[in-house]
């Protein structure tokens, strides 16, 4: 991957600060900066992938290990009630960080369908 570094690489690679709840050897996970729910946090994978259609069957174990973290995380976050995975990808899918990120949200009753 060539170009400048995305926000998110900037925070794994620690360069700028962020609010960091996990991490492991592939997937870091800390709180968004602007958040939609009492419980918002993005779970990212440490290596650079741009979204959902940029994984490779190379990536298949990576991209069971982010949907492991966020279950791990929600019971770790006391989210028994129920949360919400988000993957947004692409301009018209409300992707703004070109690094893959799984939103996880809770802590409040979230509707359907959003916006
Ligand atoms: P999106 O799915 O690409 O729209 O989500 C990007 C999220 O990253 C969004 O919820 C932002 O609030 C969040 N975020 C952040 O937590 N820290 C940052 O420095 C930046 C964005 I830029």
């Amino acid at each position: 991957m060539s170009g400048e570094k995305t926000i998110f690489k900037k925070i794994i690679d620690r360069e700028i600060p962020a609010d960091i709840i996990y991490e492991d050897e592939l997937c870091l996970a800390f709180k968004d900066v602007n958040p939609q729910a009492p419980v918002h946090v993005l779970v990212i994978p440490k290596k650079e992938i741009v979204s959902i259609s940029h994984l490779e069957p190379e990536d298949m174990e990576l991209a069971g290990h982010l949907f492991l973290t966020v279950g791990k995380l929600a019971e770790m976050l006391g989210l028994e009630e129920g949360y919400r995975t988000i993957v947004n990808t692409g301009k018209a899918g409300g992707q703004t960080v070109d690094h893959l990120h799984l939103h996880l949200l809770g802590g409040r009753s979230l509707q359907w369908p959003p916006g």
